[in-house]
């Protein structure tokens, strides 16, 4: 397989409601797509980010000079572009972990596309379908989230997960829990938003049954998060924290987080994403999938993660229809609470031509062999 163009595609996408967070409100879905093209095929891929970094460090337009500059000069020396040599090639630029996944992704979408293999086959998925569950925003009443909660339910998803932040947290939780009852699947995010001096009054979320608080305190903090879990009963998992295999082994041996969200743009891509969850299952961690609004391009290769033995909870992996009105791919659509894991060759699904091409709001040719 010999490398012979990269394209990068900015799209944006409007939502169909704007999305809070403790970190910000997002109105639309502004990011790139990469297209590689090779002697054999071609191969796509989403960059994860947003245009402003504030969920993770990266960003959309740092991301396209790390791409052009420093990872495509790397890759394009190489004498095949194979995801066995793609990763070492680019480990001497550090970090940008979602950069690297973005290229990684699309060169093992072609090289897979070119074998006729899937993704899910590729990961070693065990499952056609996965168990969907929904992120619900913040919101400015406690009547509107129940209001959204109760749509999604009645969508079919099968675990809700409630974005907190201080002022939004027990009193949101109690409200859902007294609604819907104990027996629903339940867990919290705060994207880093409190300090171990919230920890007393976090420990008020005890009372709810959740599966798991994530990310409740400073990325990267492992001591203070394996502090924090020493004084609740519901589980501590790490997102922001957990950039590779060895983040998650450190995490897991000092008691900072027992369970573990994987998205794989964080960690670098698909393999890294496949080796956390080896070293969670090999220590009895439950892992699931995250999601960063992905479009079709970015859910398709998610759902065959989910796919794996170890993913025993249901992950943010929700229909085309939670986020857009339309999908730059065929939309996504859940059925009994499930999607389905795509089967054809590489991610499993193209972008529709008309369509992607109304969402394109720029076009550059990144490499050119030969040039
Ligand atoms: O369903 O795709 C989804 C989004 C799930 O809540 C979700 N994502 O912190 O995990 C997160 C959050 C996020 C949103 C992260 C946007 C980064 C950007």
């Amino acid at each position: 397989m010999k490398l012979e163009r990269v394209e990068l595609l900015h799209v944006a996408l409007p939502l169909v409601t704007p999305f809070r967070t403790s970190f910000g409100t997002m109105t639309s879905k502004d990011t790139f797509l990469l297209r590689v093209v090779t002697d054999v095929t071609e191969g796509w891929s989403e960059f994860a980010a947003d245009p402003q970094p504030l969920y993770c460090s990266e960003f959309v337009a740092g991301a396209e000079i790390v791409i052009r500059d420093f990872l495509l000069p790397r890759v394009a020396a190489l004498p095949e572009p194979t995801t066995a040599l793609v990763a070492p090639a680019m480990a001497s630029v550090k970090g940008h972990e979602l950069a690297k996944a973005a290229l990684e992704t699309a060169l093992l979408d072609a090289e897979l596309r070119a074998y006729g293999m899937s993704f899910a086959t590729f990961l070693g998925s065990v499952h056609e379908r996965v168990p969907a569950g929904v992120s619900v925003g913040i919101k400015n009443s406690v009547p509107e989230l129940l209001d959204d909660v109760e749509r999604y339910l009645a969508e079919g998803y099968v675990r809700i997960k409630l974005k907190i932040e201080p002022g939004w947290d027990i009193e949101p939780v109690r409200a859902v829990r007294e609604r819907f009852g104990d027996a629903l699947p339940l867990q919290v995010d705060a994207n880093t938003a409190y300090t171990l001096a919230d920890a007393e009054h976090l420990r008020g979320l005890d009372d709810f049954g959740l599966l798991l608080i994530e990310e409740p305190l400073e990325e990267n903090n492992l001591h203070a998060h394996a502090r924090l879990q020493k004084r609740l009963a519901t589980p501590v998992c790490l997102d922001e924290s957990i950039h590779s295999a060895r983040d998650a082994a450190s995490a897991i041996a000092m008691d900072a987080c027992r369970v573990v969200n994987v998205k794989p743009a964080r960690v670098g891509g698909y393999p890294g994403a496949r080796r956390i969850h080896d070293v969670a299952a090999a220590h009895g961690v439950p892992v699931w999938c995250g999601g960063m609004l992905e479009t079709g391009i970015g859910r398709a290769p998610n759902l065959a993660l989910a796919a794996l033995p170890g993913f025993t909870l249901p992950g943010d992996t929700s229909a085309s229809g939670r986020y857009f009105a339309e999908d730059i791919t065929e939309p996504f659509v859940l059925k009994d609470g499930h999607l389905p894991v795509p089967t054809a060759p590489g991610i499993g699904v193209d972008p529709l031509p008309d369509v992607l091409a109304r969402f394109t709001t720029r076009t550059e040719v990144l490499y050119t062999k030969g040039k």
